[in-house]
């Protein structure tokens, strides 16, 4: 039994129980036995798990948050993101968590699971919504940092909105990629213009990679891929806010004009999560938009090496390779410090592990 087979088990209790409610003390088979520890804590466990209402969390900065997607172009080559940013105050909807019924069928997939798991997925959290603005209107007066967001294995664009939302009502616009790689549960795009047109979407499900030895060069492809996904999220967001008209695929209210002149071109960051993590460290090699850095600032050899050596090798990024070791080793100082629990002077620089810094971005939590 996968580790995740259990709690959907416990889901479908869960279900059963709002189905059919009763008080589990009708069960009991030994409510006239004295109670032991265990048997409390199991009771405990239940009560949690199937009368407790949970929900995604608000965002806890200052701003409100808006959410759309984006799809440019219809083609499995093109992006599709969603994005979260500050948005307008005001009466909107709220966004609805897991949009279509074939995610729910990619992750009981994905988690090895019976195919009806999917449609009860599907009944259990289909009619989730998360905590922010659907297609409200962008916050105006300030230009925001942009995050590219890259999901795990088995993931998609929509299940990271607490980190989304979070990000943003502290004045980001964070864009959500949906990879094609075959690692997301599920992902559709458009045959051509008239499947865009009767909205016939074609979907691309998981790839199961069973095989040990052809694992590694597949994980690698798409690790590959996924790095040029990010990249082409932040061309069609730069391409936005320098003013070009793109044509969102999916039919929206949410005007991209908005976000012309929006983003903080010179605040850029990749963020992601397990996979997506690797995805991060992939792209912020390829592409030298994302942070000022590069991965060979932290060996020796950027600063023996002079500007046109260091260019030609990518030995040295756009931030002085002093500033970037040193705001490098004092963020990992105070890090050592906060978590051995050392008696030093160290965490004079615990605002670096927060972001705080001219040279960093504020508030990045990758
Ligand atoms: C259990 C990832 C569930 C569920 C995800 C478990 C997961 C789930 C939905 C799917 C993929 N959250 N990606 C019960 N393991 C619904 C009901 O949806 C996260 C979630 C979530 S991931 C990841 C990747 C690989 C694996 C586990 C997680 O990157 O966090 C293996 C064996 O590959």
């Amino acid at each position: 039994m996968t580790p995740y087979k259990l709690p959907v088990i416990f889901c479908l209790c869960g279900c059963l129980v709002q189905v059919h409610p009763f008080g589990w003390s009708d069960l009991d088979p030994i409510k006239h036995i004295k109670s032991t520890g265990w048997y409390h804590n199991i009771q405990n466990l239940m009560r949690a798990t199937f009368r407790d209402k949970h929900q995604i969390p608000k965002g806890k900065g200052s701003y409100s948050v808006g959410c759309t997607d984006l799809m440019s172009d219809f083609t499995v080559k093109g992006s599709l993101l969603r994005l979260y940013y500050p948005s307008q105050d005001g009466e909107y909807h709220s966004t609805v968590w897991i949009p279509n019924k074939e995610y729910f069928v990619g992750l009981s997939n994905f988690l090895g699971l019976h195919k009806f798991m999917g449609k009860f997925l599907a009944y259990y959290f289909g009619s989730v919504t998360t905590p922010a603005n659907w297609n409200a209107p962008l916050r105006t007066g300030e230009k925001y940092p942009l995050i590219i967001f890259s999901h795990g294995l088995g993931a998609f664009r929509t299940i990271y909105s607490a980190i989304g939302i979070e990000l943003a009502s502290h004045g980001f616009i964070v864009a959500a990629v949906e990879h094609r790689d075959e690692s997301a549960s599920a992902t559709f795009y458009f045959e051509n213009e008239a499947a865009v047109e009767r909205d016939n979407k074609s979907w691309l499900p998981y790839k199961c990679l069973h095989l040990q030895k052809t694992e590694y060069p597949k994980r690698h492809r798409q690790v590959l891929q996924r790095a040029e996904e990010c990249s082409k999220a932040l061309n069609l967001i730069l391409d936005i806010n320098e003013g070009k008209t793109v044509k969102n695929v999916l039919n929206s209210t949410f005007d991209l004009e908005q976000l012309k002149n929006a983003i903080d071109n010179k605040k850029i960051a990749v963020m992601g999560h397990s996979f997506g993590g690797a995805t991060v460290i992939q792209t912020l090699s390829e592409d030298k938009r994302f942070r000022g850095s590069v991965h060979q600032n932290f060996p020796d050899f950027t600063f023996v090496t002079g500007k046109v050596i260091g260019y030609i090798f990518t030995l040295k990024g756009d931030i002085d390779s002093d500033v970037a070791i040193d705001l490098s080793n004092k963020a990992s100082l105070a890090f050592l410090q906060k978590h051995l629990d050392l008696q030093r002077n160290f965490n004079q620089w615990d605002h670096l592990i927060e972001g705080e810094d001219t040279n960093l971005i504020r508030d990045n939590k990758c």
